[in-house]
């Protein structure tokens, strides 16, 4: 865990900043400032139900007599120790493990106890509210985490990366989210805030001795350096990008004229009957949502109404329902009936697609029309030739939206990052273009050019938690569950 540059730039000394003049920074929120608020909370830290183990977990700055109550004698710091849990009279609650960690080398850099007891959701509430009558009080979620943050154990990006690591669905998202956790994605950032900050020193020295003005800019490489930041925030976003794929997943539409095959693509893909399949033009009505993973991306498929002028009220309906899938998607597939290339009506469908959404033309049931399995791209388009029924060529198409969407055998460089850090990446990137701009003017206007710099770290230093409102605190950590 990268404890000590983390805790370093939440105590507001940035390298290179103080050494200069103070660049005027953002204002430190108060939940930022405030420490641990000093009251004790307890959890219960296991899911629920019934396992073999169940943990309550206790944090606060003094934890002396909740150890006496529920343990009745003193723990030795980190050393898992067999005891017996026991109630307000002295009877029996659980036996189980009980673990200290004085303050600060814990989760929380509160003083912790864990208590391990078995994992019943009767005696863990009974084991609990043991330590609730001894003064702790229920956490709200996400609150040892929260802890934790204002502790300087975690910065922000790490936290998030807690919480995705616990919601990832899989195995790819999860590595991805550790990375996070471990610390990579915040130093990317921290250093990326650095080297931006390096830059903001010299710009600010040459506002000081405006005589040597352009010398010193030229002297300081402004402009390279400049260059170097844009192509390192620009790997950084790629890799975010990817990354926020793994987390949000993908929204695909699958659309054509009634009975080319959609909703056998649809089962075929999911490996389930899940859509009914008949030869009756029409068969589907509503929408109808499946989840996949292809390449570890979560691929959320949405099999639609068969797209036709008709009459019918309730294939209107359907009909309509289709248009608003494909509002929300990601990537179309237009499946079409390969006996039928160039089929008017399928190019009138994929004349009706918003412009800027990707797609796949799928020729299905070669099985009937004699055809070989393939995947092309031409002008641009990438046609795959298939059987819904048989499924041949389905691994044709899986390699295609992975293409299409950006996606690499392996996503090891991916951040999984949230829409918070795209939002910010997308501020910081745009006030580095505007720098841009304004260096590359005959006479550059420095103060302009400074201004977006110190934007760019406001943006930067947002993701990992250096400068946050409290709204944001509670809106990240709210979502946490609670006993995390
Ligand atoms: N031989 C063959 N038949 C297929 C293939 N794909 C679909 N079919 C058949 O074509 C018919 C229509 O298939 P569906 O999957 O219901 O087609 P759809 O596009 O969902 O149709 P609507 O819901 O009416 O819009 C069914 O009889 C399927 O068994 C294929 O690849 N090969
Ligand atoms: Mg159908």
């Amino acid at each position: 865990m990268a404890h000590e540059p983390i805790a370093h730039a939440r105590s507001g000394s940035r390298g290179g900043e103080t050494s200069l003049r103070p660049l005027s920074a953002p204002q430190e929120s108060s939940a930022v400032a405030a420490r641990s608020s000093g009251d004790v909370i307890a959890a219960i830290a296991t899911a629920g139900g019934r396992a073999g183990i169940g943990i309550v977990r206790v944090s606060g700055p003094d934890l002396a007599s909740i150890v006496e109550g529920v343990i009745g004698r003193e723990l030795a710091p980190r050393l898992a120790t067999f005891v017996t849990f026991r109630g307000a009279h002295g009877e029996t609650l659980d036996q189980g493990l009980a673990l200290l960690f004085p303050a600060p080398a814990s989760y929380t850099g509160e003083t912790v106890l864990e208590l391990h007891g078995h994992g019943g959701p009767a005696v863990l509430s009974l084991l609990l509210n043991r330590c609730l009558d001894l003064g702790a009080r229920l956490a709200e979620p996400g609150e040892f985490t929260k802890r934790a943050f204002l502790n300087g154990k975690l910065d922000l990006a790490q936290a998030e990366g807690v919480a995705d690591l616990i919601e990832a669905a899989t195995t790819t998202a999860a590595r991805a989210a550790a990375r996070s956790l471990s610390g990579a994605f915040s130093r990317e950032i921290t250093a990326t805030v650095d080297a931006l900050v390096e830059l903001r020193a010299f710009t600010e020295a040459t506002l000081d001795f405006p005589e040597e003005d352009i010398d010193f800019m030229r002297a300081s490489d402004a402009a390279g350096r400049l260059a170097g930041l844009r192509q390192r925030l620009a790997d950084v976003v790629g890799r975010a990008r990817q990354g926020s794929l793994l987390r949000e997943g993908l929204g695909v539409v699958l659309i054509g004229q009634p009975n080319v095959g959609k909703s056998s693509l649809l089962n075929q893909l999911v490996g389930d009957e899940i859509a009914i399949v008949t030869p009756v033009p029409g068969t589907t009505r509503d929408a109808i949502r499946g989840s996949i993973e292809i390449g570890g991306i979560p691929l959320h498929v949405v099999d639609t109404a068969g797209l036709r002028p008709t009459t019918d009220a309730v294939e209107k309906i359907g009909i309509e329902r289709t248009r608003a899938a494909i509002e929300r998607a990601d990537l179309a597939l237009i499946v079409t009936d390969a006996r039928e290339p160039d089929h008017p009506a399928d190019q009138a469908i994929a004349a009706e697609l918003p412009p800027t959404l990707p797609r796949i033309v799928v020729r299905n049931k070669i099985d009937l029309a004699g055809l070989e399995a393939a995947s092309s791209r031409m002008d641009g388009m990438v046609t795959v030739t298939l059987s819904a029924k048989t499924g041949e060529g389905v691994e044709f198409l899986r390699g295609a939206i992975l293409e299409l969407v950006g996606v690499h055998e392996d996503m090891e460089g991916a951040f999984l990052a949230r829409e918070r850090h795209l939002r910010a990446l997308d501020v910081a990137q745009s006030h580095l273009a505007g720098a841009a701009a304004h260096l590359a003017a005959s006479s550059p206007p420095l103060e302009l050019f400074a201004e977006e710099l110190r934007q760019a770290q406001e943006a930067l230093s947002a993701i990992t938690g250096e400068f946050t409102a409290d709204d944001l605190l509670g809106e990240i950590f709210g979502r946490f569950c609670i006993g995390k």
